[in-house]
């Protein structure tokens, strides 16, 4: 039967109660999600401007809704354009192809999710490597990025770009400052090589910095921000640059499926998102500050709560005795959902569908969990 009849039949729920059934907040006992800020669902006022956006083709240029969110993202950046695509991933896939040749290299930080988590798509589309760079706190340098430039010899796989991030997931949403970042792009720019910048989170960063979005980002080549992670946008993220560039962009978008005709419907909460979304980021830091002020304090938890500097924390729990996968399966019981990022470490990210109240109690279920292991 189909799912909607199925639903229908089990009490079918309106659109408004559907998003009142969210992670709000306001009920004590619910789901207290800290897996990642991409699971924040669409607010009322989103759900509306989906229903109620206007459409067209997007592959010919025709979406109205997608061109204002064209149009606002590159007046945000201070760019002469921007693009909608459907995640972060492709954002990055498609500005590293056109950045580099295949048989060139691409300086980033160990930990960078170009180079973890976007399978590998830098090798299998754009046919590069990657010449990871560790920085201690996630933080890349000049000093850092030039000892890894390849020296201008032709039997070398020369530099194609530098990719950074900021903030930086996996480095615990570290934050990266305006003028290390300007510093990289001088330097980088000077030996000819591009910077691309993944700026999934550069709103959290531009947040933590009081800094804003075009300033902060005004020397890289080009930008991809998310609109679907803090922002609270269901899907899509943006990528911005030159005319000329995201034209190119566009071409490469449809090559990867990304041409995605009525889009109108995504883009008219991607609007909301980048219009409203970061003006309440500073709830989630300061939410992340506090989890990560709670977790110094359980035994067998270690954090440094002063290097909380945006809405993710990684906490190491070796000392608990469990591994990841045992303490998320132990939180998991009590409704309250957080990942590993090693057998050692777990991530926690905060967003608007966690509340304090819920990290109050996220906080009391993990001091719980580690007391009854200590005693088992
Ligand atoms: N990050 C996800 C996971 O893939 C790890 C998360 O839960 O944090 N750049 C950065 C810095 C990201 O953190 C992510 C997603 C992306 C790019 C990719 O975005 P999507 O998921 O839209 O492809």
């Amino acid at each position: 039967m189909p799912q909607k009849f199925l639903c229908r039949r089990n009490g079918f729920m309106p659109i408004t109660s559907l998003n009142s059934s969210s992670n709000s907040g306001r009920d004590p006992l619910s789901l207290i999600d800290l897996r990642s800020d991409t699971v924040t669902l669409p607010t009322p006022a989103m759900r509306r401007a989906m229903a109620e956006a206007e459409v067209g083709d997007d592959v010919y240029g025709e979406d109205p809704t997608v061109n204002r969110l064209e149009a606002r993202a590159a007046e945000v950046f201070g760019r002469e354009s921007a693009i909608f695509v459907p995640s972060g991933s492709m954002g990055n896939a498609i500005a590293i192809k056109l950045h580099t040749r295949p048989g060139q290299e691409i300086i980033c930080e160990e930990r960078g999710h170009v180079f973890n988590y976007e399978m590998a798509m830098l090798s299998w589309f754009s046919g590069c490597v990657v010449r990871p760079v560790a920085a201690p706190d996630g933080i890349l340098t000049w000093d850092l990025v030039r000892a890894k430039l390849s020296a201008k010899i032709y039997y070398l796989a020369q530099t194609g770009l530098v990719s950074l991030e900021n903030t930086h997931n996996m480095a615990g949403g570290a934050v990266m400052p305006e003028a290390v970042l300007n510093r990289i792009c001088a330097g980088a720019h000077q030996a000819g090589i591009p910077v691309h910048l993944d700026g999934a989170r550069v709103f959290n960063a531009s947040v933590a910095l009081g800094v804003p979005v075009d300033q902060l980002t005004a020397k890289c080549d080009s930008v991809m921000f998310c609109l679907s992670k803090g922002l609270g946008a269901p899907v899509g993220s943006m990528l911005v640059g030159s005319k000329s560039f995201i034209a190119e962009a566009r071409a490469v978008r449809k090559a990867l499926g990304g041409g995605m005709r009525q889009a109108g419907v995504l883009a008219a909460a991607g609007l909301i998102a980048l219009d409203e979304g970061p003006k309440r980021l500073h709830e989630d830091h300061e939410n992340a500050r506090f989890l990560a002020e709670g977790l110094a304090q359980i035994p067998g938890i270690s954090i440094d709560p002063q290097a909380v500097a945006s809405n993710i924390l990684i906490a190491d729990i070796a000392g608990t005795g469990m591994t990841s996968a045992e303490f998320s399966g132990k939180l998991a019981e009590q409704r309250v959902r957080a990942n590993g990022v090693n057998p050692q470490t777990m991530r926690f990210v905060t967003h608007l569908d966690v509340s304090r109240q819920q990290c109050e109690r996220a906080l009391r279920v993990m001091e719980q969990v580690c007391a009854a292991r200590a005693s088992a």
